[in-house]
């Protein structure tokens, strides 16, 4: 048995119907030679092919002479097979890592093409193949074009290297052994593999938090950060030897580094980012890294946030200390991600990224992205998209989201987030007009999305097999963010259960539904936010329904709830471009989903269809945890239908997310009826 699952990568035999085709096209392989990437390609066809086409492929170096067809991939310089096939000014004018698939026939023979202009492209070109096979789609009659949306399309891992917990990782410990690296393990290749089949580029090794902060922490993980010790000299052997394995697949490796890192790794008693030592001991850093890592991508860093040090140290801002690291890299090709996740001085911390950054548009050097959260809170279960979208025309963007589920039920919820992530790049800023989204947004270079990751040593990978999805949809939408996102589910589930219609059906429809299910238990709906916390007492790192620490976000009185984040409050709606602004600082206008984000209203307020607030609250509560329950008796018809072991696994999750959720449920409802003493018209909330 395998120590862990194949997840979306399974290659199963394909049916009799389209057994002939394939392997017409497929079985001969004629491969360019010369790059890195293209090894990988030749191991993916080794491993796929016997397995989806029950026979071995035979791999060429010229074309084949005694086929039928085959099967050709390289650029058009490579080969001239595939020149004399596509037209190749169409392969010239692809953005880095597009391709072409196309079905030709090349003297006498049914060929199936797979070309690009860079190495990177052949990889997405074999993978999106494969994913024709495994989803026994035609491809006698193909003719795909495809281009990344973004060019940067990055993971940042939480990992904490050493000590190998994963921060907000539900699927086990860290997949990185870095005690033992530069030995490799099969499964970074693995992971490697599972990043390029849906176009991930690049990949932060570690977490963001490199050093233990200051201020105590409930999070035990916090107590081993060792993140800036992978900067010295002595670990960048083990570095170089993970990044051998990612850049195979395409992925640029990059490393998060701690902002004193002149002091904690060098000798220097200063990290002043205006300081000439520190600047040229960034370099020196640089220099070595590049020499053993010519593709190394950049820097990411958090600075000046959750105890990490940062320029205020020094009396400095972000633009000082992203620009000192980024001229170190700059002379490489090398970025500096700068996180923008900034709070703690302003009273409402949904205001605090805006107010920072904003200013500092077109200060930052080329070579700079800030990277921004989806939201300006902190991924909670829907929160309206960050105010700094689009607001800074002059300063590479990045977008963060989360991969790995937080806030949405961690490793045993299934909370699916792609129809959350559709809803945020859909979003219309009106940063140049109406008819700005969000995923019209961080199309320039150096700009993309970043997710940050969910992947541990559990066979499962990710601690549910559900929130495989996650990672899959995740890679797809920084791809395609316009893509239709059933189409990506319905991908997901046959290559991952197989091509049975009905599981197809249900899964998909499981995963759909699951989102609006986990924000109507956790929140009730109307946009509060952090209805949680952080209990270590309960299961370390989980979080659950406990009213101590809401007050602060959601400013229930005993008159209302909600917080006002209008002109009359905050003045965070003031951050949005009108008529965005208007339609937030509006009560009537306001969506209801997010209405008591922005403004204070008594528990009786009457919404659009007269029901009052507080009543809303409750019925959302309830409805959340009876959609649950549907959820998990959809799931419990498969039974018998897909593998016992995965059906088992989810199917135990999705008990303890019905009790979860009711706990949830209970507590939310009785702290609204404390505060409002207003009954449940259905009499399910309020004194026996
Ligand atoms: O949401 C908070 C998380 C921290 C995380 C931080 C961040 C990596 O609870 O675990 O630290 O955000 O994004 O920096």
């Amino acid at each position: 048995m395998n120590q862990y699952d194949s997840c979306w990568l399974r290659y199963e035999r394909v049916p009799d119907g389209r057994l002939d085709s394939y392997r017409r096209r497929c079985r001969h392989a004629y491969i360019a030679e010369k790059a890195p990437e293209l090894s990988a390609v030749r191991d993916e066809l080794r491993r796929a092919l016997p397995d989806l086409l029950g026979s071995d492929p035979h791999l060429w170096q010229h074309p084949p002479t005694t086929a039928d067809g085959f099967l050709a991939i390289g650029t058009p310089d490579d080969m001239a097979m595939i020149a004399e096939s596509v037209p190749t000014d169409v392969v010239d004018d692809l953005a880095d890592g597009g391709y072409l698939l196309k079905s030709v026939t090349w003297n006498g023979q049914d060929c199936l093409v797979v070309t690009a202009s860079t190495d990177r492209g052949l990889v997405y070109g074999t993978f999106h193949l494969l994913r024709l096979l495994n989803t026994h789609e035609p491809v006698d009659d193909l003719d795909v074009r495809e281009e990344p949306a973004y060019e940067n399309r990055l993971l940042n891992q939480w990992d904490t290297p050493f000590h190998r917990s994963v921060e907000r990782g539900y699927g086990g410990e860290s997949i990185f052994d870095w005690e033992r690296l530069p030995d490799l393990r099969p499964r970074y290749e693995d992971y490697a593999r599972l990043l390029a089949s849906v176009g991930v580029n690049g990949i932060v090794f570690n977490n963001v938090n490199t050093t233990k902060p200051e201020r105590a922490s409930a999070n035990a993980a916090f107590d081993a950060f060792e993140g800036w010790q992978l900067l010295e000299s002595h670990r960048l052997e083990a570095f170089t030897s993970l990044a051998s394995v990612f850049r195979r697949y395409g992925i640029r490796p990059y490393l998060s580094v701690n902002f004193a890192a002149p002091m904690l790794v060098g000798d220097l008693d200063t990290a002043d980012p205006l300081d000439e030592e520190v600047q040229a001991w960034w370099r020196e850093k640089a220099d070595e890294i590049y020499e053993l890592v010519p593709d190394f991508g950049g820097f990411l860093v958090k600075a000046d946030s959750e105890g990490q040090p940062g320029p205020y140290d020094y009396g400095r801002d972000h633009v000082d200390g992203a620009n000192a690291i980024a001229r170190a890299l700059e002379p490489h090709g090398g970025r500096v991600w700068w996180r923008a996740f900034v709070y703690g001085t302003h009273e409402d911390r949904a205001v605090q990224a805006y107010d920072t950054f904003e200013p500092l548009d077109g200060d930052f050097d080329d070579n700079v992205t800030v990277q921004i959260k989806n939201g300006p809170i902190d991924f909670q279960p829907r929160e309206p998209v960050s105010t700094l979208f689009g607001a800074m025309p002059e300063t590479d963007l990045g977008l963060e989201l989360q991969i790995t589920q937080e806030y949405t039920g961690q490793g045993v919820h299934a909370t699916y987030h792609l129809p959350m992530w559709e809803e945020i790049f859909d979003f219309d800023t009106h940063a140049d007009g109406p008819g700005s989204p969000v995923h019209s947004l961080f199309r320039d270079d150096g700009e993309g999305v970043v997710g940050v990751g969910s992947v541990g040593e559990d066979h499962s990978w990710t601690g549910t097999y559900l929130a495989q999805a996650n990672l899959y949809a995740f890679g797809r939408v920084a791809w395609d963010p316009e893509a239709s996102a059933e189409a990506v589910t319905e991908e997901w589930v046959r290559q991952t259960f197989g091509g049975d219609e009905e599981v197809v059906d249900t899964v998909t429809r499981i995963l759909h539904d699951s989102w609006e299910a986990c924000i109507d238990y956790e929140t009730g709906g109307l946009g509060l936010m952090h209805m949680m916390h952080n209990g270590e007492e309960y299961l370390e790192n989980h979080y659950y329904p406990s009213p101590e620490e809401w007050p602060g976000y959601h400013g229930a009185t005993e008159e209302g709830i909600g917080v006002d984040r209008t002109s009359t409050g905050s003045g965070y709606a003031g951050q949005y471009r009108d008529p965005v602004a208007e339609r937030y600082e509006s009560v009537e206008d306001c969506p209801e989903e997010l209405l008591l984000f922005f403004h204070h209203l008594p528990w009786t307020h009457e919404l659009a269809d007269g029901t009052t607030v507080v009543q809303r609250l409750y019925d959302n509560c309830f409805a959340g945890v009876e959609e649950t329950k549907r959820l998990r008796d959809e799931w419990q018809s498969l039974e018998g239908e897909i593998d016992e072991r995965r059906f088992r696994h989810v199917a135990e999750r999705f008990e303890e997310q019905v009790a979860q959720a009711e706990r949830w449920r209970d507590v939310l409802t009785d702290y609204f009826y404390d505060y409002s003493s207003v009954a449940d018209e259905q009499g399910r909330v309020g004194d026996d």
